[in-house]
């Protein structure tokens, strides 16, 4: 089922998203309803802001969880973060976008994320195909500055990574080429899905290894861990971050 979240930024991307899924065979994934929706207040007692975070996912075959978080809390933040976690009986990486607006400007990440990084196999030819995308968006973006060191080995060399100021200019950019790029990420991903065949259960063990460390990495240096906090407590987060966004470790498979 559609998600719908009344004026947040990231609506155009998950529909878009949502629609080009949409030829594909959808099952539901169970999300708890305190996850699927949830609202706070936040600001001051004088200011305060109202703030939604919803959930939607779902899975298919070839696709363990393809999850979305949204969060919209008017001009305190706004953000789509959208992982699809591919089942490890296909040789797939791993497709993330961070769109995140905040005060202080829009910090915007793409990539399709090797499970294993040094392994050829794995890498080769999504980044082959990956390499010509990112070039001709990253071109067009400020680059984002610099990233962990730590965090390298789940980034692929096709890594858009940009922030952008508020305002007109900003917003024109997000539409002429964080758009595109989305689509075109999206596009491929969902290309090398369409291609893949089921690997060997040996091969399954390595990539189950593989996507175990990034999903445990994600979860432990999750950076919306300090925003989550202060809308919905530590208690929800903390089940929200192991339990449905970076839940690999609890849905064994
Ligand atoms: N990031 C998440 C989830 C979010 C989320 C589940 C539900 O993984 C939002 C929300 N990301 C989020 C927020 C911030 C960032 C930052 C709120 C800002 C934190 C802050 O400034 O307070 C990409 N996202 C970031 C940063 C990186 C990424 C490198 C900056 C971290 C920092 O400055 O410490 N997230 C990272 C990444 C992917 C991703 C590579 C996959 C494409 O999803």
């Amino acid at each position: 089922e559609p998600l719908s979240i009344a004026n947040w930024r990231w609506q155009p991307f998950l529909d878009h998203a949502c629609g080009a899924l949409q030829p594909l065979e959808l099952e539901p994934y169970p999300v708890a309803p305190e996850f699927l929706l949830q609202t706070s207040q936040t600001g001051s007692k004088s200011k305060p802001v109202q703030v939604t975070t919803a959930t939607w996912a779902c899975k298919t075959n070839k696709l363990r969880q393809v999850r979305a978080a949204c969060v919209e809390a008017g001009a305190a933040a706004s953000v789509l973060n959208f992982v699809v976690n591919p089942s490890t009986s296909y040789d797939l990486p791993f497709f993330g976008a961070d769109l995140v607006t905040l005060p202080a400007g829009h910090l915007l990440a793409l990539d399709l994320q090797p499970a294993l990084k040094t392994d050829a196999e794995h890498t080769k030819a999504v980044w082959e195909r990956l390499m010509p995308i990112f070039e001709r968006w990253q071109q067009r973006l400020p680059g984002g500055g610099p990233i962990p060191e730590e965090a390298k080995p789940y980034f692929s060399p096709g890594f858009l990574w940009t922030r952008i100021p508020l305002g007109s200019e900003g917003d024109a950019l997000i539409e002429e080429a964080v758009k595109p790029a989305f689509r075109d990420y999206l596009e491929l991903y969902l290309q090398l899905v369409h291609e893949a065949e089921e690997v060997s259960p040996e091969r399954s063990a390595e990539l189950l290894a593989g996507q175990k460390r990034y999903t445990s990495y994600r979860a432990e240096k999750d950076p919306a861990r300090g925003m989550l906090t202060r809308f919905h407590g530590a208690e929800w987060t903390e089940a929200y971050i192991h339990g449905v966004l970076f839940d690999l470790d609890k849905k064994w498979m």
